[in-house]
């Protein structure tokens, strides 16, 4: 999607601190981090939101949970835990349409409520 900015990311025409890249995804720093490790898993084709996904996504969905999980003790915070959040809507504040898995961790974090 030629207006999407993490197509861009992607495709290499905007900067980015990546942290992974496959056939599949790429992972990237979140440009405003919310703990000590914030990386976001992207596919590596454009899919506006989980309300979007089609049943041949489920793989690619699976992947994007198995990149996070190796990530996660690359980054040193598989033994203390993280969270993983995929924000759909509006509610949700998904503010970039372009469907994204959260790696958060590297202190405490708040109960969600
Ligand atoms: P969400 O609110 O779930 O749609 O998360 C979108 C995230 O994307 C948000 O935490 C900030 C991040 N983000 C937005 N634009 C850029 C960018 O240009 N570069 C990077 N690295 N992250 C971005």
């Amino acid at each position: 999607m030629s207006d999407c900015i993490f197509c861009k990311i992607i495709k290499g025409d905007i900067p980015s601190t990546n942290v992974f890249r496959d056939e599949q995804v790429t992972a990237f720093r979140d440009i405003h981090p919310a703990a000590p490790t914030h990386i976001l898993i992207v596919p590596n084709k454009h899919i506006d939101g989980v309300d979007t996904l089609a049943g041949e996504d489920e793989p690619l969905i699976g992947h994007l949970f198995s990149v996070a999980k190796q990530l996660a003790v690359q980054e040193g915070i598989a033994e203390k835990g993280y969270r993983l959040i995929i924000n759909t809507g509006e509610h949700a504040g998904q503010t970039v349409n372009h469907v994204h898995l959260h790696l958060l961790g590297g202190k405490p974090m708040q109960l969600m409520g």
